[in-house]
């Protein structure tokens, strides 16, 4: 584990543009708790428009959180790219040739087989309350998303992390949508592997939930 004195951004400022509730933008304020790294947040609301401001846009043209302000005073936008941007120079991107490719798969399964399936039930059920737990499109979001979980748990077997021995920003990438299954009406209660991996991630020093205790 890195701890924030042997971290190469240790006491570097660090600012990270979010909403309240974004999946994409926990799994940052994750790495930062679990590296030790202090992170000042400012936070949008997408309800109220601010997405579309011009000033977001100077933040991030994509329109979309997270976004991380670096120590060298760049937006650097994508949840994977800050990911790789703070786990680098640490354990959690290992150095070794073949795990760090392998660390590099599992952040493309996460945004093409996983992030979506998970993230858009969660958005719609739960936050806008927009749709129904049975509606068709969420049943065919979750047919998707039970394929992309039932990898995960086969690939978990046996292990205790996605990757090698110890977590990696792979973990950290697939555990807040995995976490929050449940708002979009999953039940991964049968992926004992998973439940086994998500106990394991929230047991690590320096989590940080979604929600801050009030
Ligand atoms: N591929 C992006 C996805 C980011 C994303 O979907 N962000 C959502 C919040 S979780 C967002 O900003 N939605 C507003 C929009 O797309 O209009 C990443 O991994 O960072």
């Amino acid at each position: 584990m890195t701890t924030q004195a042997s971290h190469p951004l240790a006491g570097k400022p660090l600012e990270l543009a979010d909403t309240l509730r974004s999946g994409n933008a926990w799994k940052i304020r994750l790495a930062c708790g679990l590296m030790g790294l202090r992170l000042t947040r400012r936070t949008f609301d997408i309800v109220r428009g601010d997405l579309e401001s011009d000033a977001f846009a100077r933040i991030n043209p994509w329109r979309q959180v997270p976004a991380l302000l670096t120590p060298e005073g760049h937006w650097l936008a994508e949840s994977q790219a800050i990911l790789w941007y703070l786990g680098m120079g640490t354990p959690w991107v290992p150095a070794d040739r073949l795990a760090q490719a392998q660390v590099s798969s599992w952040l493309s399964f996460e945004q093409t087989q996983h992030m979506h399936a998970f993230a858009q039930p969660r958005l719609l059920i739960h936050l806008r309350q927009t749709a129904k737990r049975d509606d068709p499109e969420m049943v065919a979001w979750r047919a998707a998303g039970m394929k992309a979980a039932a990898l995960m748990d086969a690939h978990l077997a046996g292990r205790n992390y996605l990757v090698g021995m110890a977590p990696t920003i792979a973990d950290i990438a697939l555990y807040p949508y995995t976490s929050m299954a449940d708002e979009g009406g999953y039940d991964l209660s049968d992926f004992a592997h998973i439940t086994a991996w998500l106990a394991r991630m929230r047991a690590l020093p320096g989590f940080t939930p979604l929600m801050e205790a009030a």
